[in-house]
Parts: structure tokens; sequence; C-alpha cells
């Protein structure tokens, strides 16, 4: 364990003389100071204060096997020692690529048997981008450009990447988006589907891409490209009719089917990816995050025969990363993939902490300030509202009551994140019974005391 030799106060001046963090109001976190993560064991992280806080996010929604396994260590600094850097760019391979190529292929769908190694889910979804109209092009069909994703959508910061997404506020800045993409509604059924029978509401919003294609014209659409389960804009779980229908369409106007996996992949909602708990075969999966459990950053795109197939046979694809397949990063992600399998963490999920989990998280539903408690695997949301029934916002700005929850949240040592008035937890597939309890009672205490503050501050 090392102990950081300055206190919390000289971390936090560092911090704010030096360093520009992500999504982060900058000058009100300077005015505030930072708070400082030091080290982590299990599901838990310690700050520099020493206090031990329950990783209810498993850091980025990645950490799934949790922090502190030596063995992950260990194979990375052998492989460091062994090779630590080399590319594989000019005909040139080595063996952790190679290896965790084949190794990927084997637990993906049958469809999948290549991947094409990035550095992280933004490059991941840069690169989805490219092989997409890259592929049309090589069809003869170079006018099929157009993406079509949704709104609230997260897909990376990157400019395809931030493109891809449908968060107004990303878009906002830097110019984007990207020629030729393409937003539709999202299956937010909570925030958006009204009196809707869910099945029903999941269908309509599928039913937009087909609108889409028919308006944009579908020899104009190269691709689709859905998070399974949204993660960043809420834990946004499609009613059970959303993706058959999804798929129908794609395969009906044969238009590529792409599945960000970057969150829903390895294990975390209970199957391996996403699109094998829904049933649905896309052509492309971005994958990253739960890879290397966030031990070391490593991302890529499953290539699927249709596209591959092509690819092959298309000469030079001009595009690629000096990190693509770092054997360093690759040495963790098959470790990571060998610990998945051998405590077959993805079927525990199924079959045990995550059935758990749901059952306590939607006991969270009964308190009075929840409009809806979801949780598919172990990603879960818990709407705020002041009138349940109505499903009626505050009277105060979208995200204020959702701040001051996280802010308890943290009091009480649960990391929980907030978008807008949803509450969010993703915690690390290792997760026990005993610490899931003190999860839900810790996000009870925070729901409990956020409630008083509300009607006190008058918000509701
Ligand atoms: N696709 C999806 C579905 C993601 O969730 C990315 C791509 C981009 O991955 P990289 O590795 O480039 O960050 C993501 C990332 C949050 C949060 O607070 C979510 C992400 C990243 C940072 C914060 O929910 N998702």
């Amino acid at each position: 364990m090392t102990t950081p030799l300055l206190s919390t106060a000289e971390l936090q001046a560092l911090d704010a003389a030096h360093h520009v963090h992500p999504f982060t109001d900058t000058g009100a976190l300077n005015s505030k100071g930072s708070r400082i993560i030091t080290r982590a064991e299990g599901v838990y992280v310690y700050d520099s204060d020493g206090n031990r806080i329950l990783d209810g996010m498993a850091g980025l929604w990645c950490v799934g096997i949790g922090y502190g396994r030596e063995e992950v260590v260990e194979a990375v600094a052998a492989q460091m020692r062994e090779l630590p850097y080399y590319n594989t760019f000019f005909q040139t391979s080595h063996p952790p690529a190679l290896a965790l190529a084949a190794e990927l292929t084997r637990i993906t769908p049958a469809h999948i048997n290549h991947v094409f190694f990035t550095g992280s889910g933004s490059e991941a979804n840069d690169t989805v981008v490219r092989m997409v109209r890259h592929y049309w092009a090589l069809q003869g069909q170079p006018e099929r450009q157009i993406i079509i994703a949704r709104k609230n959508a997260y897909h990376g910061s990157t400019m395809a990447g931030a493109s891809l997404g449908g968060m107004s506020a990303l878009h906002a800045q830097g110019g984007l988006p990207i020629p030729g993409i393409h937003h539709i509604n999202q299956p937010y059924w909570y925030g958006e589907g009204g009196d809707t029978d869910p099945a029903a509401f999941g269908l309509a919003r599928a039913r937009e891409l087909e609108q889409a294609i028919q308006t944009l014209g579908a020899d104009k659409v190269a691709a689709f490209i859905g998070e399974p389960v949204q993660g960043a804009g809420g834990v946004v779980i499609p009613p059970g009719s959303y993706w058959p229908e999804i798929q129908r369409i794609c395969d009906e106007y044969g238009i590529l089917l792409v599945a960000d996996e970057v969150i829903t992949g390895f294990g975390r909602t209970g199957a391996w990816f996403g699109a094998d708990y829904y049933g649905i075969t896309p052509d492309l999966m971005p994958i990253a995050k739960g890879l290397s459990s966030g031990y070391l950053p490593i991302g890529g795109v499953l290539v699927g025969d249709r596209v591959f197939d092509a690819l092959a046979d298309g000469g030079e694809f001009f595009h690629g990363f000096t990190y693509s397949g770092h054997p360093a990063t690759c040495a963790a992600a098959l470790k990571v993939l060998e610990i998945l399998q051998r405590e077959q963490l993805p079927a525990r999920v199924k079959n045990h902490i995550g059935p758990y989990l749901q059952r306590r998280w939607r006991e969270l539903g009964e308190h009075p300030l929840i409009g809806e408690a979801r949780m598919v695997g172990l990603m879960g949301a818990l709407e705020l509202t002041p009138d349940k029934a109505g499903r009626a916002p505050f009277k105060v700005p979208k995200g204020t009551v959702g701040l001051l929850c996280r802010e308890n949240s943290f009091s009480n040592h649960l990391i929980m994140r907030h978008v807008g008035d949803t509450m969010i937890i993703a915690p690390p597939l290792v997760i026990t019974d005993a610490e899931v309890d003190e999860l839900i009672e810790k996000a009870r205490l925070t729901l409990d005391q956020t409630y008083t503050q509300v009607k006190q501050l008058g918000y509701c």
C-alpha cells in the first residue's frame, strides 16, 4: 500500500494548478477541490483521507473483476519484461495480440470471428464509422454514408464518437456532429412513453428507424448503431419489443447493425454481450471497458463475417493506432477474460447476484422519492420524482436533485452517478451478497436524506 506523502489539501492544490479534468466544470471543481482516490481493493476505493467507499459504478462501468487482482498485475509485468511494445502495422503481429483476438472471438457470437484493436471505446467508434463507410464503398455503393444513431446515446468523446452520440451538450461544443449522422428517438419508456404500453412504445421507437430509412433513402443509409442498454444516458433499458424489431428492419433494408458493447460487454447484463442478452446478431460490436476491467486502456471492434469478408478482399484499410493491440494491454485483457471464465462471472450475474441485487434494488422503488427502479444484469437506475404516479419533474432545473442525491451518496461512502434526476449504478460483477446489502442500505439512507432536503428546500 502506498500512502500519499502529501495532505489532501496539497494534492487538491496541485490538481487545481495543473490538471484539466474530463467532463468537468473546471472553475467549480477547483473552488471546491477534487476528491482524491488513492487505492482500491475488491469493490471498494479509498480516498486520501482514508475513507472506504463502495464503488457502485465499477470505476466508469469497467472494473468487472474488482480491484486488486494480483494475477492481472503479474501478467502485465511479465509481458512488459518480454515485449513492452511493438506495433501491429506493416504485416507484423505478436503473441499477446493474436492470442487475445483468438480468445475474444471464441466467446463472441458465431458469426464474429475477427477483431480490430483500439485504445478506447471512442477510438472503437471512430473505427466503426470509417469501417462501415469503407465497407459500402467496397460494395460499390459509396453513397451509403449515413449512420443512424439515437438521441441521448453515448458513443464516446472523439469527433466521430460524440457525433454518433446523441447528447446535445456535446454537439454544442466543437462543431459537431460530423456530416452523415442522423439521430432518432430513444426507447426511454419512463421518460418519454407517457401512457403508452411499454411493448407498443418499444415497437414505435424501433419503427422510427424504418421511417428514417425511408425518408433518407434506403440507398443512402449505411448502418444503425445503438447501445443494447444505454449506459451514460441513464441506464435506459428498452422494452423487449425494441431490439427484435430493429434487427428485422436492418435485415429488411440490408443495413449494417452495430451494437455498442462498450458498457454491456463482458458480463454486465448477465450474458457475455448485450447482443446475446437481446438475441440480436450485430455486424460490428465496439468494445472496451470490461475487456480489461479498466486495468489498462484497450478497446476494439468485433467484426462479423459479412464486413470482414469484404475488408479482406478490399485492399488496404488506411486506419490504425500506434497502440492498436498493445502487448501489455492485450496481456491484461487476456488475464481478465481468463478470470471472467474461470469464475463464471457472466453466469453469476445472470443466476445469482443479478437477481439478488435486482430484487433489493426494486425495494427502493417503494421509496416516496422514486418513480421507477429498473435494472438489467448489474446495471440499474432509480428515477427521482416528487410525484410517483405522474412521473412529474421537480420544481427546480433538471439535475439539481440528482446532484444533491449524488453528493449525499458520496457522503455515505457509496458511489452512485446521476444523469439528470436519474441515479445509476453498475457495481463490479464480483460484488457479494453482503456488499449488495451494504449498497442498498447506503442508497436508502441517501434517498431518505435527499427526500428530507427536497421537502425542506421546497423543490417539490
Ligand atoms: N461507447 C459507450 C457505450 C460508452 O459508454 C464509450 C463508447 C467511449 O469509451 P471511451 O473508452 O473512449 O471512454 C463509452 C464510454 C459515464 C461515462 O459517466 C461513460 C463513459 C465514459 C465516461 C463516463 O457514464 N462511457
